[in-house]
């Protein structure tokens, strides 16, 4: 590695370790990847999450430039292009009935800000301005902003950073091996949890909540897969109490759990979903906001002339950003990606149930095409099983992600099955060694 890697800040990476054994790629195609020296990788993240529908596909690639050289950018605000209206329409047609309203960003954590904002304003506009608390979940991840990690509910991205936002509070998480260990699908115990939300009103008043904001499936803090019943429940107590629900779909969006959405596989629409990731397959940054009509429809009631929400991004809607998005929403039609995490679901589940009985696997969790295996910690150095792991795996030329100790895998969905094996045998194997 002749190059020098000295001023690039890494994000979420130890970079001292990393710049000593740097794991680069160079190439994309498909279901794999390629390192500098030339490996291949099978990619079992999707990248971070995001590479639906697989690398490199041809229909995005040409999308994309084509897009640059016609119309480089056009400004979002009192001006747009085509195309931003061409994907919200796409994007509407997608999410569950009544909410057909997307707004742009450029991320999953500028979709959380938006979310907060939009919240919040509404009520404000409907004359409840005083309902401004905010309602996360213990163990959530909402992106990296100040907002985001307010609500967020992972110590490690919360504790350096001071007050963040006020008036916020958070429900208990749902993870409970004690009983759910070992669950296929969607556990059966913990629907109960989500009356937290109750306690937390006794304590607050329902009339000073504006939101609760929980991801349908906790990614990035270890893959928790919903009690039966606890989505509805939480929905029911917001219904109840006026609150609004948000659905953070930045990783269960566009297919992962088997349907376009997570509200869908699961059967709760919330009143605003945040997406990202999925939307443009990652080709470009690009993340929305999805809200109810309702929502929507509470902001347009002043004078014409006036702006209804001040909040935007230079680049929300960027030309480039939406015909990727475009042809990646026309990759996913062409070839049943956005439902074949339902059809692949149950092979995916039992290739990953039979790491059971390896040496320190303490749970398996599944829904979909993303999984999480979690491991016993070294005694006295917490999350390195879990990194040697996937150290092995890459080494093995397998990509998968690790959380504490905990390994995720979201592959691409267009996975088959001789690489669902292939992932979960590596797996298995770097499982093995590392005990
Ligand atoms: N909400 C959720 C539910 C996410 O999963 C974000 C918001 C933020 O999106 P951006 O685009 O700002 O990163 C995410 C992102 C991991 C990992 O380690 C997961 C994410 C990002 C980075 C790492 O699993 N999810
Ligand atoms: N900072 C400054 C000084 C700006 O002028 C702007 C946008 O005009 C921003 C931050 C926000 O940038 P963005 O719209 O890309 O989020």
């Amino acid at each position: 590695m002749s190059q020098n890697l000295d001023a690039y800040w890494m994000p979420f990476t130890s970079n001292r370790q990393f710049k000593k054994a740097p794991r680069l790629l160079t190439r994309a195609s498909g279901m794999h990847y390629w390192t500098d020296d030339g490996r291949e990788i099978l990619d079992g993240v999707a990248g971070l999450w995001c590479v639906n529908a697989g690398h490199a596909r041809p229909k995005i690639v040409e999308a994309i430039q084509r897009s640059a050289a016609e119309l480089d950018y056009a400004p979002p605000f009192q001006m747009a292009h085509p195309g931003a209206f061409e994907l919200a329409e796409k994007v509407a047609a997608l999410a569950p009935e009544g909410m057909n309203k997307v707004f742009f960003t450029n991320s999953g954590s500028e979709s959380v800000e938006t979310a907060l904002k939009m919240a919040l304003a509404y009520h404000r506009v409907r004359g409840e301005g005083q309902r401004t608390r905010l309602i996360g979940r213990e163990r959530g991840y909402h992106g990296v902003n100040f907002g985001g990690i307010s609500v967020g509910g992972i110590v490690a991205n919360r504790k350096m950073f001071g007050t963040m936002l006020g008036g916020v509070d958070h429900i208990r998480h749902t993870h409970d091996p004690a009983r759910n260990a070992f669950s296929v699908g969607q556990p059966a115990h913990g629907a109960e949890l989500a009356d937290d939300l109750e306690r937390l009103i006794a304590l607050h008043d329902a009339s000073t909540i504006a939101a609760v904001i929980v991801e349908p499936v906790a990614g990035s803090t270890g893959v928790l897969i919903p009690p039966q019943g606890y989505l509805q429940r939480l929905r029911q107590i917001c219904d109840q109490h006026g609150i609004l629900l948000i659905f953070d779909e930045v990783i269960t969006g566009f297919g992962r759990t088997g349907s376009p959405f997570g509200a869908q596989t699961f059967g709760v629409t919330p009143d605003l979903m945040t997406v990202a990731k999925g939307l443009t397959n990652g080709a470009v940054p690009m993340g929305a906001v999805i809200a109810r009509d309702t929502v929507h429809d509470a902001f347009m009631t002043g004078p014409e002339h006036l702006i209804e929400f001040f909040h935007g991004y230079t680049y929300s809607a960027h030309p480039l950003a939406c015909a990727a998005g475009l042809a990646t929403l026309e990759t996913y039609a062409d070839e049943g990606l956005l439902t074949r995490a339902a059809e692949l679901g149950p092979y995916f589940a039992e290739a990953l149930h039979s790491l059971k009985g390896l040496p320190n696997v303490v749970d398996i969790r599944n829904v979909g095409l993303v999984g999480g295996v979690e491991l016993a910690p070294i005694p006295g150095a917490p999350t390195q099983r879990a990194f040697n792991i996937f150290l092995d795996c890459f080494q093995q030329g397998v990509l998968v992600r690790t959380t504490g100790d905990i390994v995720a895998m979201s592959p691409p969905l267009i996975i088959e099955r001789a690489q669902i094996d292939r992932l979960v045998d590596t797996l298995g194997q770097a499982i093995r060694r590392a005990a």
